[in-house]
């Protein structure tokens, strides 16, 4: 018999022998193995090739050991797949030929065509016969965070292109919200009917908004991604950053597991929530580039508090930096599984 998967036993809050623990980003640039294929090929060219993707989403399961994978890709790769022209940028991230500012442009975005990325899908399958019984997750971004890099045309922190549409021309950003949003659904739907084990929604922007654009701007699309997406009987996990304001919204979508930032006490965000959602989180990345004894100290309390909660998931607050020493992270994960039995019950 194989042995059940700690980190999908908890996402279903079912008894399992201590915390689970990944890392968003764990496939990066804070990795030799990853630096090292980088200067033979660009970030794009990795994440369209089944076969590289699925060495670099298998590497850091290897050289971490951590519970679960997450599928190497970007939340930009299926847009090729609504004919929006896009590149990654070194050192900048996302930079999108046409950003999208008027009604006509949202108007003629074709209906998505999964088959244009049919890479990431022939990749996920690959990986999840790479990873045996490591579950695999895959993901995409959600409608907000999406559009941000969509209408601003780049990385922002204001995001005020992307707030004046929504203010000054809601029906075009409704639109675009909708047509991003049949686009999550699809892609996550063939991301598990290619053996993903959990899909991931990353709203990473989502806490520039306040609660009350957030409930009447974007929480309808994310109750119709979590309902299009129940019937497939997997952990939903929905992540982002500065969320505290909108974390009982983000609980009432219909997602399985919230992942909340380093900026949240986890055990108050449990009290809030309540005991049947699943919470993932939530060291400070900054600790794992500050050194081994910052990591081990900020992780100890978190677990120590959390362990015994059988829906609980270790993770950073956000992605690991690249910056991080792996051999930081290799402790973490070791010392994590270490405190996290102490806690558990039984
Ligand atoms: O090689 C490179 O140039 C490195 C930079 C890089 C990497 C490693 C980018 C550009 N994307 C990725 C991979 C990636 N992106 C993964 C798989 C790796 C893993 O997690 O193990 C995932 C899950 C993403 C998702 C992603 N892309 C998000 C959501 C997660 C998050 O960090 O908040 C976001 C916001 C993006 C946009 C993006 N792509 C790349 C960068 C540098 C950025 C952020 C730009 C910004 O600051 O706005």
């Amino acid at each position: 018999m194989t042995q059940e998967s700690r980190f999908l036993l908890a996402c279903q809050g079912k008894a399992h022998d201590t915390v689970p623990v990944w890392f968003m980003r764990q496939a990066g640039r804070y990795q030799e193995s990853y630096r090292a294929l980088r200067t033979r090929y660009s970030m794009l060219e990795l994440a369209r090739s089944p076969r590289l993707m699925r060495d670099v989403t298998v590497r850091p399961v290897e050289e971490l050991g951590v519970d679960a994978a997450i599928l190497f890709s970007d939340i930009m790769v299926p847009l090729t797949g609504l004919g929006l022209d896009f590149d990654i940028q070194e050192n900048v991230g996302p930079v999108v030929r046409d950003p999208i500012r008027t009604a006509g442009q949202v108007a003629q975005i074709p209906p998505f065509r999964s088959d244009l990325v049919d890479y990431v899908y022939e990749g996920t399958q690959l990986t999840v016969e790479a990873l045996g019984p490591i579950p695999l997750i895959g993901f995409a971004g959600a409608p907000f965070t999406l559009a941000s890099y969509l209408v601003e045309g780049r990385p922002s922190r204001t995001y005020r292109a992307t707030k004046e549409m929504m203010w000054n021309n809601p029906a075009v950003f409704q639109g675009l919200l909708e047509v991003l949003s049949d686009m999550v659904i699809e892609h996550l739907r063939r991301q598990a009917g290619a053996g993903a084990q959990a899909l991931q929604v990353f709203d990473s922007w989502i806490g520039a908004v306040g609660q009350a654009d957030y409930q009447r701007a974007v929480l309808p699309h994310m109750m119709r991604i979590f309902g299009a997406l129940k019937d497939l009987g997997i952990p939903l996990i929905y992540f982002g950053v500065g969320t505290q304001h909108l974390l009982s919204a983000m609980a009432a979508t219909g997602a399985t597991v919230i992942g909340v930032d380093w900026r949240t006490h986890l055990p108050e965000v449990r009290h809030t929530l309540g005991a049947e959602v699943v919470l993932m989180g939530n060291l400070d990345p900054e600790r794992v580039v500050a050194g081994t004894a910052a990591a081990l100290s900020g992780a100890e309390e978190i677990v120590k508090q959390m362990a015994g909660d059988p829906r609980y998931i270790f993770n950073l607050g956000h992605g690991v930096p690249k910056e991080t020493n792996p051999e930081v992270l290799r402790e973490l994960v070791s010392r994590v599984h270490e405190w996290g039995r102490l806690g558990e019950g039984s």
